[in-house]
């Protein structure tokens, strides 16, 4: 899959390229980044990047002229005529929010553009010639589209085969099924006087994978019962979560 990041800072993307699985991910190839600064495209002699919004009020926005020369530039940069026009990304407040299955999809892009926002944005032109998609990772805002990039691509890298290596399958990641994580343990077995949950210590395969299921279903049930919601259950599901409901009760009186 191949990246074109169009951005004022490309130098923050060296926590991503520089560090653990999306660092690895990226030298092995399995995602090929590349930045556009709109600042090398500014013809002005002060190569100002930010403007004046209409209208009045604080702040700035991004400069637009330098900002549509490094989003030709991304794609030019992607390849032009051999690969499909890349879908171009912004990422902002105001756009859909994504989840792991959107993600999934994404990530059998062959390449995309994503367009990192500074300031108080972008003109709302720019947005509707240039932009295909608007997603947001969640409602809070930060100062830039940079995080929320770098955030948006780790996530990628880590669904791709192979990025995970010895560390497992993102096929087991949290929410790949639309349900959160059953609890884990480690060392030591007494902490602060609580055991570990006996089944996990049996070495009974079968019996712990059917904890785990039933154990996902009841920290989604009581976490984030929205999930649920979105979910059709098969059968075994349904009669896990009753038992994990049965025993939640138990345990409280
Ligand atoms: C800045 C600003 C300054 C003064 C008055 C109002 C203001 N609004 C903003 C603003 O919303 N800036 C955004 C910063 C413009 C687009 C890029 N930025 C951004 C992206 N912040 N948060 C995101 C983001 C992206 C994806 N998911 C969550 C948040």
């Amino acid at each position: 899959m191949r990246v074109a990041v169009v951005t004022l800072l490309p130098g923050m993307f060296s926590a991503l390229t520089e560090h653990g699985v999306s660092g690895r991910g990226i030298s092995a190839g399995l995602l090929e980044l590349s930045f556009c600064n709109p600042r090398d495209f500014c013809r002005d002699k002060h190569r100002s990047v930010d403007d004046k919004p209409f209208g009045g009020g604080p702040g700035m926005l991004m400069k637009t002229e330098p900002l549509l020369a490094a989003i030709s530039a991304a794609r030019a940069k992607l390849g032009g005529q051999e690969i499909r026009k890349p879908r171009c990304i912004y990422l902002s407040p105001q756009g859909q929010r994504i989840n792991q299955q959107k993600l999934t999809e994404l990530a059998t892009l062959e390449a995309i553009t994503l367009v990192c926002g500074r300031y108080q944005g972008i003109d709302a032109r720019v947005i509707e010639a240039e932009i295909d998609e608007e997603l947001s990772l969640g409602d809070f805002v930060l100062s830039g589209g940079e995080i929320a990039a770098m955030a948006l691509l780790d996530a990628l890298i880590r669904i791709k085969p192979g990025a995970l290596g010895d560390e497992g399958s993102a096929a087991q990641d949290s929410l790949t099924d639309g349900l959160l994580h059953a609890p884990e343990y480690t060392r030591p077995q007494l902490h602060e006087g609580k055991a570990v949950p006996p089944v996990l210590l049996s070495g009974d395969h079968a019996a712990i994978a059917r904890w785990r299921k039933k154990q996902a279903l009841g920290v989604t049930w009581l976490k984030r019962p929205d999930l649920l919601e979105q979910l059709e259950l098969s059968r075994e599901q349904k009669e896990l979560l009753e038992e994990f409901k049965k025993e939640y009760w138990t345990d409280r009186v």
